[in-house]
């Protein structure tokens, strides 16, 4: 087991237990997910954030929730989840029902939790940067005192609005986060066949801006400490930030994708650098938690996830007049 090489936190006992609990979250519901999917209680293409749930948590724990904002990707349960969404209207959402957090409209790559602060997934690459510039500039513009968190992968630094975006964020100064989960694929192509520096975070210097990079992304508290840093900078006044973090998706890139481009060990010594498993071995063996405390939070999780499915599963699809609701802002 590779442990976490973070020191003993500050954090409160409660605030890591959330966290921890979070990450479970996004595991149970994402797996349980898939089996629905195979079982064909799923319409259409999923695509999940287990193994990346480190990445997910640690950032958005940063932030203030229901305050602050994040735009969000294909890959976004785990986004969601980590900014609390209510997981029987997510399950819904994802079954097309009508009690679904878009009412069934959206569906898994089209999330969003307005009330949240989750300004919504994308199936776009690279289509929420614009999003999330044009809320940062209207965090400046009212003074609100939030910020935004633009979540994105590798694959979508090669997208012209990603230049565009970083480029107008930095000469207005405004309060937002690039923040590129960096899984090493877009889909079966390898990020080192698509660009010629090592690191996307590299680039922040074209910009004139800070380009920050966590080598471990599945080191929880390595990504909340690196966030805390960034997001007091960014609270300030100082512009934006651009931040990569290392981390791994353990399934395929959707759920029709064999995954014949990586090896068996490959996957299997990224499962050894389990998010989940590591944190839960720093709670206990710096006696914040005990393996009972744990063992009961993995229980409520896995009760949650269940219970999300027992809703979505009695909700009712939406009516055929409601696909003309909801078309034009009042
Ligand atoms: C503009 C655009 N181009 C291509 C696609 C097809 N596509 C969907 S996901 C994806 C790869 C994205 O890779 P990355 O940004 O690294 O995110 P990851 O799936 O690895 O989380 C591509 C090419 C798309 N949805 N939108
Ligand atoms: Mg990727």
């Amino acid at each position: 087991m590779a442990n976490t090489k973070s020191k003993k936190s500050e954090l409160t006992k409660e605030k890591m237990l959330h966290m921890h609990r979070l990450m479970l979250d996004i595991r149970n519901f994402d797996n349980k997910v898939n089996r629905l999917v195979k079982k064909g209680k799923i319409p259409g293409m999923t695509h999940f954030s287990i193994g990346e749930e480190a990445a997910n948590v640690g950032a958005v724990a940063a932030l203030k929730t229901g305050f602050d904002m994040i735009t969000s990707n294909h890959r976004g349960h785990g986004q969601s989840i980590a900014l609390e969404i209510d997981l029987n209207g997510m399950m819904a959402e994802i079954m097309g029902k009508a009690t679904g957090t878009c009412k069934g409209k959206g569906g898994s790559m089209h999330i969003a939790d307005l009330d949240g602060g989750n300004l919504g997934a994308n199936g776009i690459v690279g289509g929420g940067m614009g999003m999330a510039i044009g809320a940062a500039l209207t965090q400046q513009m009212k003074k609100t005192g939030k910020i935004v968190v633009c979540f994105f992968g590798d694959g979508a630094c090669n997208e012209g609005t990603f230049h565009e975006t970083l480029n107008m964020a930095s000469i207005w100064k405004l309060p937002v986060i690039f923040y590129s989960i960096n899984n090493m694929y877009g889909i079966s192509t390898p990020i080192k066949d698509v660009i010629n520096i090592d690191y996307n975070y590299q680039r922040a210097s074209s910009y004139g801006i800070p380009g920050h990079f966590i080598e471990d992304g599945n080191d929880l508290l390595a990504v909340y400490n690196k966030f805390e840093e960034i997001v007091k900078y960014v609270r300030e006044g100082n512009g934006p930030v651009l931040v990569e973090a290392i981390t791994y998706r353990w399934l395929g890139h959707s759920t029709s994708d064999p995954g014949k481009y990586r090896t068996k060990d490959e996957v299997d010594e990224w499962k050894k650098k389990d998010p989940i498993a590591r944190f839960k071995d720093y709670l206990i063996e710096n006696k914040i938690v005990t393996a009972q405390e744990v063992e009961s939070i993995e229980n409520a999780s896995a009760d949650a996830v269940e219970e999300s499915v027992k809703f979505a599963l009695s909700s009712p699809e939406p009516t055929l007049e409601s696909a003309f609701e909801d078309i034009f802002a009042d």
